[in-house]
């Protein structure tokens, strides 16, 4: 072995825009040189191997998840079999148990850590560098089969794992206030141990602020309940002063939300906070099957009580699969949660996770599920193989055309045509099947077309047809300037021309008034950001309700963060219909 060994840690992430913070903990614990390397899942192996073979290395770790296993199978495997001398190690969630086996399933591999690596990965190392072999205990080899899952002592001796050179534009940055769940939910990792580490408050602020000063776009906080941290709402005082123009993403438990809490929430800027919340059932036999037990009406009185805030981003996930669970019983789940308007509705499908509780009972539960990572749920005893396929489209349904937000006037116009949500984005997903088959590439004039067709399945009278294209092309021009009139929607009268270039004659104080940015600004130069489109008639919902002509004007110049164009409604007053 070299005097100086060098390492480089693989991260493979789910997606480009993801990082992985074990990688970066790591590299800040040791002393010796330590190169990060990050990829994601959709870089073909050879690209990879590749680009690792170029870096001169002498240990290699990979940080290995349930989304990254089957790369990391094979990258380990072809690096080993190319750089023979090089030693292999695996750390991480997804090789945290069962350590033995997985040992002689990779040969090539010489170690594995289990649990968390602050502490034994540098003792490793250090093993490595002096060509000794010592016991540490959460570090498994052929030579070493018994260990134990490690934990660190101290969590806030473990150095903070971010420079400068790591953040990069479009990326998000992840970040860790607590390590750890005080639940013990049975499809979860935190099942298999107890204990939540906090980190000092007064250190937080000050990590925070490195990204606050570099503008970083998006920190996830990475703690599994973050509201169960007993400081959660001093630091998020502490950001709503201190924030910048960072946006902040936590997971935390609804029900948990205190008085104190919802009153502070109200008093925040949009785009500052966003909130994960996992529901994941609403049937109580299932909550207490997996030791979720969620106090439903608090969690639908403060969900309520935020999402009429209107200040911040809601998503609300659910699992199919869990104990108990049938389609019908997933269907009141879905529609219990749907009923709250959340920004999104994540449907996840259950993930037999080694280590977990729910593993030790797959067989009880009669759960079969993919026999290679991410051990996703196929049928269990409560749903059929064919009921989890149907769901499936299901889920890429609800992706499409809710949670993607692309059409969020139109989708709720056309739920309000079935008896209930679920059925509505059931029917639906019919028609996405056979038009996407066995390709999910598809342009979204296609899924609009799809929309307005199974609208039109239902009779409906002119009114209503009216109504539901307006609001379908009210969704097409938030997304961009018209490109070519949309020719199903026959019985639209908008945009004539004449009457809008009028509208920019005697009313452009009105524009003005209505977005200050423009201030000033010329038809002509107006024109380079702004589309304005004439409606007769126009009602946007319930409350909004115009019987006199309305310009709407899109402000392709100013995007939100979902990448739409901000509207705004402007009445016509100098004109006659
Ligand atoms: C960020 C995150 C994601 C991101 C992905 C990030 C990325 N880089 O691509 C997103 C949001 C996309 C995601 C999705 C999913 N996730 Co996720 N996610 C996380 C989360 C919140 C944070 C991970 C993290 O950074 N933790 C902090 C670090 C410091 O802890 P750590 O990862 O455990 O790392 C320590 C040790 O494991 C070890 N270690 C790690 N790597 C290495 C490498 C070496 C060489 C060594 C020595 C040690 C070592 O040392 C580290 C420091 O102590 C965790 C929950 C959590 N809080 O950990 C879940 C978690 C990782 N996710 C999980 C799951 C199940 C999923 C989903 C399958 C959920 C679903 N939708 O059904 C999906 C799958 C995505 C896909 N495409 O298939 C499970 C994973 C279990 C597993 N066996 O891998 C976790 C643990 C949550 C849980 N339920 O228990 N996830
Ligand atoms: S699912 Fe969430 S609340 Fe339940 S144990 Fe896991 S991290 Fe904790």
């Amino acid at each position: 072995m070299k005097s100086k060994i060098k390492t480089v840690l693989i991260g493979i992430n789910s997606k480009y825009v993801h990082t992985n913070l074990a990688i970066h903990y790591l590299r800040e614990c040791v002393s010796m040189e330590v190169e990060l390397l990050e990829y994601t899942i959709n870089q073909p192996t050879h690209a990879i191997v590749s680009d690792i073979l170029e870096h001169d290395f002498d240990v290699i770790g990979f940080s290995c998840y349930i989304w990254n296993m089957e790369s990391i199978i094979k990258l380990s495997q072809v690096v080993k079999s190319v750089k023979k001398e090089c030693v292999v190690i695996l750390g991480g969630p997804e090789v945290s148990f069962h350590v033995g086996e997985l040992l002689s399933a990779m040969p090539w591999v010489e170690y594995i850590v289990s649990g968390e690596g602050e502490e034994a990965f540098p003792l490793l190392l250090q093993d490595i560098q002096e060509g000794r072999v010592s016991q540490i205990e959460n570090v498994y080899s052929k030579h070493k089969l018994i260990g134990s899952y490690g934990t660190v002592k101290e969590f806030d001796l473990v150095k903070f794992p971010y420079r400068e050179a790591d953040i990069q534009e479009k990326r998000i940055i992840y970040y860790e206030f607590s390590r750890g769940c005080p639940f013990n939910c049975s499809y979860c990792l935190s099942s298999t141990f107890r204990g939540v580490k906090c980190r000092d408050i007064e250190l937080a602020k000050k990590e925070l602020e490195f990204f606050v000063k570099r503008d970083v776009e998006l920190v996830k906080f990475v703690d599994r309940t973050f509201n169960a941290h007993p400081k959660s709402l001093d630091l998020l005082r502490h950001l709503k002063e201190h924030g910048g123009n960072t946006l902040f993403h936590f997971e935390i438990c609804a029900d948990l939300l205190t008085e104190d809490w919802i009153e502070f929430l109200k008093t925040t800027p949009s785009e500052l906070f966003q909130f994960e919340i996992g529901v994941q059932t609403t049937n109580a036999e299932t909550m207490k099957e997996i030791s979720r037990v969620t106090q439903l009406e608090k969690l639908y009185k403060n969900v309520k009580a935020l999402k009429d805030m209107g200040n911040m981003h809601l998503h609300l996930d659910l699992i199919v699969g869990l104990p108990f669970e049938g389609i019908e019983s997933f269907k009141k789940s879905f529609n219990d949660i749907f009923h709250l308007r959340p920004d999104a509705l994540q449907i996840g499908f259950l993930k037999v996770l080694k280590g977990s509780e729910i593993e030790l009972k797959s067989k009880e539960y009669e759960i079969i599920c993919t026999p290679y990572a991410p051990y996703e749920v196929l049928q269990t005893k409560w749903l059929t193989y064919q009921e989890v396929a149907q769901l499936k489209w299901f889920e890429e349904c609800v992706e499409r055309y809710y949670n993607s937000e692309k059409f969020s006037h139109s989708i709720l116009e056309y739920v309000k045509l079935f008896r209930a949500p679920f059925e509505a984005f059931s029917h639906l997903s019919v028609g996405l099947k056979k038009l996407l088959g066995l390709d999910k590439n598809v342009a979204f004039q296609e899924l609009i077309k799809l929309l307005h067709a199974s609208f039109f399945e239902h009779e409906r009278g002119d009114e209503a047809r009216e109504q539901f294209e307006k609001l379908l092309y009210l969704d097409y021009l938030c997304l961009g300037r018209e490109k070519g009139r949309l020719e199903f929607l026959h019985s639209l009268e908008v945009q004539e021309k004449e009457r809008v270039s009028k509208f920019y004659a005697t009313q452009i104080e009105d524009i003005w008034e209505t977005f200050p940015h423009y201030q000033g600004e010329k038809k002509e130069s107006l024109q380079k950001n702004l589309s304005l489109y004439h409606f007769s008639h126009f009602k946007l919902n319930e409350s909004n309700v115009w019987e006199t002509p309305v310009i709407v004007a899109f402000d392709y110049g100013k995007r939100e963060k979902s990448q739409k164009a901000e509207y705004k409604i402007i009445v016509e007053t100098s004109l006659e219909m």
